[in-house]
């Protein structure tokens, strides 16, 4: 009985373990947009850096791999801010 009991707490706790470790490695990009790439934050609104874009955020060149939600990519050639 005892081991049952131990083997039953070790369980328990590789349980607590896993759930807990989970949400990290099932999202590392959070805090980043989807659709760029390198890590753009998701906010209301990225503008190109050094361009005439009012922010509140700004990013350098990004590789644009979904919906353009920030309208960085204007000649839609899958690069956004290209010329920054
Ligand atoms: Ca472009």
């Amino acid at each position: 009985m005892r081991n049952a009991l131990l083997l039953g707490v070790a369980g328990a706790t590789a349980s607590a373990f896993l759930a807990a470790a989970a949400p990290a490695s099932a999202a590392p990009q959070s805090g980043c947009h989807a659709s760029y790439r390198p890590c753009v934050p998701i906010t209301s609104d990225v503008d190109c850096a050094g361009g005439s874009g009012n922010g509140p955020a700004y990013t350098g060149r990004v590789e644009v791999i979904g919906p353009d939600e920030y309208d960085l990519d204007r000649d839609g050639d899958g690069i956004g801010c290209q010329n920054s």
